[in-house]
């Protein structure tokens, strides 16, 4: 799977999943920024059963402000 995440904020964000069993790098976080403008792309393999996944910003300090 590839998502494509675009940024279409004033400011910095970033995501990251829950529920999803992928690599660390592909998860996201407070660490992994996406600039204004700018669009991250992060692919791995789903291989596990079925379950409700969701995903939300998490950038340091402004996390409660983006969801
Ligand atoms: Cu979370």
């Amino acid at each position: 799977m590839r998502i494509n995440v675009g940024n279409e904020l004033d400011e910095a964000s970033t995501v990251h999943w829950h529920g999803l069993s992928l690599p660390a790098e592909m998860d996201g976080g407070p660490h992994q920024m996406v600039e204004p403008g700018a669009t991250w792309s992060p692919n791995f393999t789903i291989d596990q059963p079925a379950a409700t996944l969701w995903y939300h910003p998490h950038p340091d300090g402004t996390t409660e402000h983006q969801v």
